[in-house]
């Protein structure tokens, strides 16, 4: 006679009797139990033999499980990359639980590397979001990053949520741009106009050529480069001695952090060094024409 096999649950909503699959050949069978999301418990399974067409259970075992599915590790986004400093700036999270029953994140269940944030916010966002903010973080990095502690929410079948995986990164920023200008010439130049370059160090905003002051001469041609860094055109309205300076506070970095004043510059504009040597070979002319005049 042909042989069959069933299961039969002692709790349907752990494991349901028609999700059993039954693979081999008689007299070895295997047969595999999915139990349903979420659910947890102790359930118990039995396993039934009968002859095809006919109602008798021939044979019968009984097993005994206990399941424990485990929690979904909620997913944390970083919305917004901009650095973040004691300052200003905000590093914001977005956290997405999965199937998820309850959520209990608070501000201390956030922990920051490589960082330290005096602002620490959390707020709902929908039954399975939330959002992080942080803001006045001190240090310097490019990787600072933020997890959360084991035991954040439950499922819907109480499991506790584990530790979440690390975040992406963010930038913490409290280093001020500082400027350093430099030029083709070091102190002493005969061009006119000379190209002047100043470096903020950081990608900046608000420069502009009234944040220079020059003891002589006129600023011209402003050039923005990228990543903080400029050229201008420094003319000259004579020969002589000038200096270029640029205060604190000129520009602000993305962190919102303000400048620092710039070393003095100076430059002296003249053509003597030129004018010399043109004299020179001008004499030297004259000199062999006198020579040969004497023979
Ligand atoms: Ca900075
Ligand atoms: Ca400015």
């Amino acid at each position: 006679m042909k042989k069959s096999l069933k299961i039969s649950s002692s709790d349907e909503n752990i494991i349901d009797s028609t999700s059993a699959s039954f693979t081999g050949v008689s007299p070895n069978c295997l047969v595999a139990l999915k139990p349903k999301p979420n659910a947890n418990g102790s359930v118990e399974v039995k396993v039934l033999l009968f002859y095809e067409g006919e109602e008798e259970v021939k044979t019968e075992k009984v097993f005994k499980l206990n399941i424990s599915p485990v929690n979904d590790v909620p997913a944390i986004t970083l919305v917004k990359n901009g650095p973040v400093s004691e300052v200003s700036g905000e590093a914001v999270f977005e956290v997405d639980y999965e199937e998820v029953k309850s959520i209990s994140l608070a501000s201390t269940d956030v922990l920051i590397t490589n960082a330290s944030c005096q602002g620490v916010s959390v707020v709902e966002v929908s039954e399975t979001k939330r959002k992080i903010t942080l803001t006045k973080c001190s240090g310097d990095s490019s990787n600072a990053t933020i997890a959360l502690k084991e035991g954040t929410a439950l499922d819907k079948a109480v499991n506790s949520a584990p530790k979440s995986a690390e975040s992406k990164p963010f930038i913490v920023d409290n280093t001020s741009p500082s400027p350093s200008l430099t030029a083709d010439d070091t102190s002493n130049t005969y061009r006119n106009p000379l190209t002047v370059k100043v470096d903020f160090g950081e990608a900046v905003t608000g420069f502009e050529l009234s944040d220079v002051s020059v003891s002589g001469g006129s600023l011209g041609n402003l050039n923005d480069i990228g990543d903080g860094e400029y050229t201008f055109d420094w003319s000259f309205s004579g020969y002589g001695s000038y200096t270029l300076d640029i205060a604190a506070e000129a520009v602000t970095d993305q962190a919102g952090k303000k400048s620092t004043a710039a070393t003095q510059f100076s430059m002296s504009y003249d053509n003597f060094y030129y004018a010399t040597t043109f004299k020179f070979e001008y004499e030297r002319i004259n000199l062999q024409k006198g020579a040969a005049a004497k023979h």
